[in-house]
């Protein structure tokens, strides 16, 4: 290595949750070279394709470099550039005016997937202006699991992947391509050579799948009910952990009269599948000790992702695995700052009842504001107008369900400000646009808040573009303006030092490190009981009638009614070179995945007339798109799979081509589950034909 060149390591990150350590190696101020750190904790030496090509988001000849402000008409593509101190001036004047006129909470902030710290900036940046309005994805990410875990047994109960499992059920979970949230696929598949065993429960046979003991190909929406059946048979056949149930649960005779109503007969027609596989799906589950579940999207993306999500829980506890290594955790925190503090929770004493989703009802201690909401309180004043709004990290007009309604909505806000790497379809409806720097370019920290015990280093390997600024800088400079100095750093690396405080590390001991976890310790239920009302896992929830929730788990139907004009069963799932609808600008990454891809079984093209590589349309009552047709005997005859997050950086139209590929076009708000907000986008009556 000549002498201008260095090796820097640090955390990927902003490509998905991130996790995989790096080494990045740095020549006159550029990055050169990105390979995966063979002491990485989570990755030891894995990098994925993302991963790899992260460093060229930093140069792309077409990313933002200057704050801008609107010149024509919203979404007109015409812009004039402005300075920092005159884009700050005009947000901040601006939503201080909404504030001043129509109160805090006329104004809403916005969020994407957490990234990093600046996720937590955000929130706070809402808590100190004084808005209950934190709108964000978790409607159809992670709140449902994460919530109803809490009102069921106290907790999140995290999928270990650290510990040896004798069974991993991959419930919905696309892990080698999504290595959601830290859980990289590598450290799975060391285990899985070592003897653990596999089930796969997915419409789709994956490349685990290949590896699985039993995989059960569903119908997509019909987890819950899957649920069900197993609890059915654990039940019936006496397969739960009796010392568990009986010291720890409370409800179970409620829950066995419940689950009696779904035999694996029944079951079977509503899932498409055999009843001997449901049996044994239970008996692989309830035999493995230690078994860990992993669950992924698709059962929050529908509305009974409150009663898929209790189903699972229940399972998890029938079986003994909550909180035992190898099982589902509840990891504990290293020393570092607690999250009401550092967003600062206190500053809104009255978000529960203000909060725009308080009228709709939503579970308590769900806290970010489901997108449908925030859309029907800008158009329809319910419960109270909402007439500003800044957005970071997040992509509405392509991430939330019914995407014409998310533009008619930032059409007519009032004020619409926020930060990007890129001219994306939603910040072109903006009036001024904030350039940020990308991560490698400043300072992080990863999975802060999370729930998973533990933290990770992101320092900064190269400067920003001179105009670009640090996310967390940009929440630091506006809380400045709006909330005031003593809220507020200059420096948004004090954040940082916020949170590491009270381990009494400063930063460059952290990065030395490289991470911290909490205290490894298991099974706390033994000393402290649950976190819940009863003190107990709520197989039958003791706060049903005072929260208005279903008490037990149950099978409300189908998301969506069959509809014989729609006869295919359209789901999604997340490509491994592409993170939602970031980064199609990325030439490295295009080029392993060009065009949107429909995936369908050959037997169901055929009877459309439909070949590999057609140009498709693809139907549902709510709309239709385009994307390319990809045949394939993974995907279960009478289930389509359609990418999602797909637009058109290249395309000259300044909205990048929204309404080409979008799947979110297909999806509509008419039918929330309660608790959530949660809208139906999988599972979705659609039909598929060749485009003339
Ligand atoms: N149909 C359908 N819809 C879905 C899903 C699905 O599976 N199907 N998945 C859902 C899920 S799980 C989620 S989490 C959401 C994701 O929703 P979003 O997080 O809104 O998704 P992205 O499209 O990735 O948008 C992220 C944006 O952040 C920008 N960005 C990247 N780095 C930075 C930075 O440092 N600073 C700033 N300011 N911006 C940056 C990117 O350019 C990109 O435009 O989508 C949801 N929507
Ligand atoms: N490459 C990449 N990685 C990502 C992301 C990304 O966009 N790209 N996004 C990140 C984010 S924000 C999140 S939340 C996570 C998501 O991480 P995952 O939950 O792993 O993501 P998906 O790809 O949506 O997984 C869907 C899986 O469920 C299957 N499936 C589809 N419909 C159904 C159904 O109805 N029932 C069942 N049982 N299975 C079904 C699909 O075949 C697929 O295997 O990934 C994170 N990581
Ligand atoms: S798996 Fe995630 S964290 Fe690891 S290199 Fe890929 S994008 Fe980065
Ligand atoms: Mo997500």
């Amino acid at each position: 290595m000549d002498q201008k060149s260095r090796e820097i390591k640090t955390h990927c990150s902003y490509m998905d949750h991130g996790g995989c350590g790096l080494i990045v190696t740095v020549e006159d101020g550029r990055i050169v070279k990105v390979k995966g750190d063979p002491d990485g904790w989570l990755n030891q030496g894995y990098v994925c394709p993302k991963g790899l090509a992260s460093p060229k988001r930093l140069d792309h000849p077409n990313r933002l470099r200057h704050p801008l402000r609107r010149a024509g008409e919203r979404g007109s593509g015409q812009w004039e550039r402005i300075s920092w101190d005159r884009a700050l001036e005009e947000i901040s004047t601006r939503l201080d005016g909404i504030r001043q006129r129509d109160g805090a909470r006329a104004v809403a902030f916005g969020l994407g997937m957490p990234k990093g710290l600046d996720h937590f900036g955000q929130i706070r940046l809402a808590n100190t202006f004084g808005s209950p309005n934190l709108v964000a994805s978790q409607d159809v990410c992670h709140a449902p699991r994460e919530i109803t875990g809490v009102h069921t047994c106290g907790f999140y109960p995290v999928v270990d992947f650290k510990q040896p499992s004798e069974l991993v059920v991959l419930w919905a979970s696309n892990v080698p391509a999504t290595n959601e949230e830290g859980g990289i696929c590598s450290a799975l598949l060391k285990q899985v050579g070592q003897g653990t065993k596999l089930m796969v429960i997915d419409p789709r046979r994956g490349s685990l799948a290949d590896k699985a003991e039993l995989w059960l190909p569903l119908r997509p929406g019909s987890d819950a009910a899957l649920a069900l059946g197993m609890l059915n048979v654990m039940i019936t056949e006496k397969l739960y952990d009796a010392e568990f149930v009986a010291n720890h649960t409370h409800g179970f005779a409620e829950l066995a009269a419940q689950v009696a109503g779904y035999p694996p007969e029944r079951v079977a027609a509503i899932t498409w599948l055999e009843p001997e596989q449901i049996r044994q799906a239970a008996r692989l589950y309830a035999n493995a000790k230690p078994a860990a579940l992993a669950w992924g999207n698709p059962i929050e993306h529908t509305n009974n992702a409150f009663q898929a999500a209790r189903g699972l829980v229940c399972l998890m506890a029938l079986s003994g695995n909550l909180d035992v290594p190898g099982g589902n955790l509840q990891p504990l925190e290293p020393k570092i700052a607690g999250l009401g503090p550092y967003v600062r929770a206190d500053l809104v004493p009255d978000k529960r009842t203000q909060m725009l989703s308080a009228a709709h009802g939503v579970i308590p201690r769900f806290m970010t504001i489901p997108p449908t909401y925030l859309r029907r309180a800008i158009l329809e004043g319910n419960p109270y107008p909402v007439k500003g709004f800044f957005s970071m990290d997040t992509n509405p007009l392509m991430a939330w369900a019914d995407s014409r309604l998310t533009k008619r909505a930032l059409e007519s806000l009032e004020f619409f400000a926020c930060a990007e790497l890129f001219m994306t379809p939603s910040a072109a409806l903006a009036d001024v646009v904030l350039p940020a720097a990308a991560s490698l370019e400043f300072d992080d920290i990863g999975h802060y808040g999370l729930g998973h015990g533990y933290i990770l280093a992101r320092p900064r390997v190269v400067d920003p573009p001179t105009e670009c600024r640090p996310p967390m800088q940009i929440c630091c400079d506006l809380g400045q303006r709006l909330a005031g100095e003593d809220l507020w750093p200059a420096d948004y690396r004090e954040m940082l030092n916020m949170v590491l405080e009270p381990s009494g590390m400063s930063w460059e001991e952290f990065v030395e490190r490289g991470h911290l976890q909490g205290p490894e310790k298991f099974r706390k239920y033994r000393d402290k009981g649950f976190k819940t009302p009863s003190g107990k896992v709520e197989l039958r929830l003791s706060t049903a009638e005072k929260f208005g929730l279903p008490p037990l788990p149950a099978w409300d139907g189908f998301p969506e009614d069959t509809d014989p004009e729609f006869p295919l069963v359209l789901t999604g799932r997340k490509n491994r070179v592409s993170l939602h609808s970031s980064y199609r600008w990325v030439d490295e990454l295009r080029a392993k995945n060009p065009e949107p891809v429909l995936e369908m079984h050959p037997d169901d093209a055929a009877k459309a007339g439909i070949s590999e590589g057609d140009a498709v349309r693809l139907s549902t009552r709510q709309g239709s798109i385009v994307q390319v047709a990809r045949l394939s005997r993974r995907v279960r005859p009478g289930v389509v799979y359609a990418e999602h997050g797909w637009w058109f950086p290249e395309d000259p139209d300044p909205l990048g081509g929204w309404e080409r590929s979008n799947f979110n076009l297909l999806t509509s708000t008419a039918k929330l589950g309660k608790e959530f907000g949660t809208p139906n986008m999988a599972a979705l009556p659609c039909k598929v034909e060749k485009v003339a």
